[in-house]
């Protein structure tokens, strides 16, 4: 390991951009065109995209690039915006032509980012072992926003971070060290990411004032690098802010005073952030202020903020976590699952066209196997993204290894039946379905100041797959998976198919062997690591599983249930409303089941959750003795580090066999059948 500007470089560092690694895969054909980059119109961010060609042609083929204005009678590579250059709104296209007996590689995109994005592309294919013949390429982005969104604490904590401290705060200040925000700012951009929020959601006293002069000049800095990268800053804010640093008696959104300190603040912040991106809020939410406490409406709340921002072109992105964390286990009809629909449908149609929903992908809370939440569909005129974790809160803390592009791509492919067959989550994400004005995807981002930025070096492959997916989610969780590994770790046949194969079967085996058949919540409370069955079972938190001695599961049927399957359209709410015909895997998020009902595999309900606790443990082990074969094959360090997290790994899946399994023996008294051993 090297140091730079007291940066601890780390083989894991680079991520995909490991440009070191190219060179093995990548094509020589490409040398010639090199030796120049061409950009006849220079600008911000095609200035950017020049440098980093220079910089991968200098790691690749050991060129030092010149960058021209002019025409040149040596081969080059030309960068330049042309609006319409794919077919639609916007997107980026790469071509090897001869113009005039002259060679030459155009990358052209509709606008200066989409260019950065086509160089991007074009290295992927170098290192991804294309050739010349090969690299023909138009894309065309399908989703406007494509949101990375931090929750770090000025404290330089990160709620829900397993990736070490903040790279944006440290010890109660913002950072000085511009240049990690500029490797994460590149990294982001090469995968397509084109807003970042860099506040927690849940915004504390002394981050409220981030959208004061104390912070703004600093944040600007900040702004201004991701600005480079094409990349526009949002900012988390407090709903609240009036009252705690307007001194306003009031956070009310009808009150013209409030409305005012809205407008003034947004005046103020574009005055330092000329491209400010907007607003992200987390309102009436888990204890947050929000229009609640004055009678108002989330669309009066939101529309509020998005007057503010609208001379300006900024978005309000409202999100859509609103439920009662206060309820009692001893009420079998209120249902947390229902909560965003309830707040939300009725208000459909009723926001600003610079507002956009926010929803998370599933309705309770990012657990290994949810439904899509049916909010999805239920609104035909109002702005949506879909809100996914990368960070992996239940998902085995980026120690455990879980790939969560699959995740991801069922949501994305969930189809809601909102108008009829194909009406695809995809769909109304992009704006296409219902004609909304824009959308998209965003994820919370997993990395901190661990020398791998992810943690565990192979938790890289979520932020990247998180990026691909957001603009591109027709890509398959293979194909993304392998372009992972290919760029991460060099072409070697070997490392490309174990790898990609283990990061494919990850989700699945992490299923496997903590929560059964959609139930989830099975975590220890708070930190939502290890196995702790009842652990959420008597709390306020409204997520409950309901297992008795004879079943187990959650009645959510409209017949004689909390009446959420009823939130579906058309056939997808006759789906879930009946076991029959519920997919197996959702099977205890819709149903109260009995443990001896007989599953489609012709086991009982008890018997599937012994076995698919025991298998888990065995593919958790076969996935470490994969990694254990690659040593020699990989970079040592990297080697190593994950190695010590498949260890951590196995701890963990046997904790959870055995309380999961002893939890049910003790409650059932029935075997395992096949006479394992399950404590008594
Ligand atoms: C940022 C879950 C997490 C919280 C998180 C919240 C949210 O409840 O446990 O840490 O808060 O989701 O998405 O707002």
């Amino acid at each position: 390991m090297k140091e730079r500007n007291g940066i601890t470089q780390h083989p894991a560092y680079p991520c995909w951009l490991n440009y070191k690694q190219y060179p093995k895969a990548a094509d020589p054909c490409f040398e010639k065109y090199g030796r120049a980059v061409r950009v006849a119109e220079p600008s911000r961010v095609l200035n950017t995209a020049a440098q980093e060609l220079c910089r991968a042609m200098e790691s690749i083929f050991g060129l030092t690039p010149a960058v021209i204005r002019e025409d040149d009678r040596q081969p080059y590579i030309q960068l330049c915006v042309t609006p319409g250059t794919a077919a639609a709104a916007s997107g980026f296209c790469i071509r090897a032509v001869q113009e005039n007996g002259q060679d030459k590689i155009v990358i052209s995109g509709t606008d200066e980012a989409e260019v950065l994005y086509g160089v991007f592309r074009f290295l992927f294919l170098i290192g991804s072992g294309k050739t010349i013949g090969e690299i023909e390429t138009q894309e065309t982005t399908c989703n406007r926003l494509r949101i990375m969104e931090q929750w770090d604490n000025l404290s330089g904590e990160i709620e829900r971070g397993y990736s070490g401290n903040s790279i944006f705060y440290e010890h109660g200040k913002i950072t000085k060290n511009l240049e990690r925000i500029r490797d994460y700012a590149r990294l982001l951009s090469s995968v397509g990411i084109n807003y970042i929020s860099i506040n927690n959601v849940n915004v504390f006293e002394e981050e409220t004032k981030f959208i004061s002069d104390v912070y703004l000049p600093e944040i600007a800095s900040i702004a201004s690098v991701f600005s480079d990268y094409g990349i526009r800053l949002l900012l988390s804010i407090n709903f609240a802010s009036p009252i705690a640093l307007g001194g306003l008696e009031t956070a009310d959104p009808l009150d013209s005073g409030v409305q005012n300190w809205w407008k003034e603040t947004a005046d103020r912040i574009y005055a330092h952030i000329p491209d400010f991106g907007g607003f992200l809020v987390k309102a009436d939410s888990e204890s947050r202020p929000g229009p609640y406490t004055y009678g108002r409406d989330h669309a009066q709340g939101a529309n509020m903020l998005a007057d503010a921002l609208q001379p300006h072109g900024g978005l309000v992105v409202w999100r859509c976590f609103v439920y009662n964390c206060h309820t009692d286990w001893r009420d079998r009809k209120l249902d947390r699952a229902r909560a965003a629909y309830d707040n939300f449908v009725p208000l459909d149609g009723k926001f600003r066209d610079n507002v956009i929903l926010q929803i998370k992908n599933g309705p309770m809370d990012f657990q290994i196997r949810e439904p899509v939440t049916p909010l999805f569909g239920a609104m035909e005129k109002t702005n949506q993204i879909i809100e996914f974790q990368i960070a992996q809160e239940y998902t085995g803390h980026q120690i455990d290894l879980c790939f969560l592009v699959p995740l991801w791509k069922e949501a994305l492919d969930f189809d809601t039946d909102a108008k009829g067959k194909g009406s695809f989550v995809r769909e109304i994400v992009s704006g296409k379905l219902f004609h909304t004005q824009t959308g998209g995807v965003a994820g919370v981002s997993n990395i901190g100041d661990s020398p791998a930025w992810t943690g565990n070096p192979l938790a890289q492959a979520n932020l990247f797959g998180f990026g691909r997916l957001a603009r591109t989610p027709s890509l398959t969780s293979r194909e993304i998976a392998e372009e992972w590994v290919r760029l991460t770790f060099g072409g070697e046949a070997v490392v490309v198919e174990k790898i990609t194969d283990m990061l494919l079967r990850s989700r699945e085996i992490y299923e496997k062997y903590t929560c059964p058949l959609g139930i989830g919540w099975f975590v220890n409370p708070g930190i939502h690591y290890g196995p702790s069955v009842d652990g959420y079972e008597y709390s306020r938190w409204g997520t409950y599983h309901y297992a008795d001695w004879k079943g187990i599961g959650v009645d959510r049927t409209v017949a004689t249930g909390t009446g959420y399957a009823g939130q579906y359209k058309g056939r997808n709410a006759e789906m879930y409303e009946h076991m029959e015909t519920c997919p197996e895997n959702l099977l205890l998020f819709f149903h109260h089941v009995p443990y001896n009902y007989v599953l489609k595999s012709g086991l009982t309900l008890l018997q599937h959750i012994y076995n698919s606790h025991f298998q888990g443990v065995e593919e958790a082990a076969e996935l470490q003795k994969t990694w254990d074969s690659l040593r020699g094959l990989v970079d040592e360090t990297i080697f190593e580090e994950v190695q010590r997290r498949f260890e951590l790994q196995m701890k963990n899946a046997v904790e959870w066999r055995d309380v999961v399994n002893t939890y049910f023996f003790r409650r059932t008294g029935i075997p395992d059948e096949k006479g394992r051993h399950i404590y008594p």
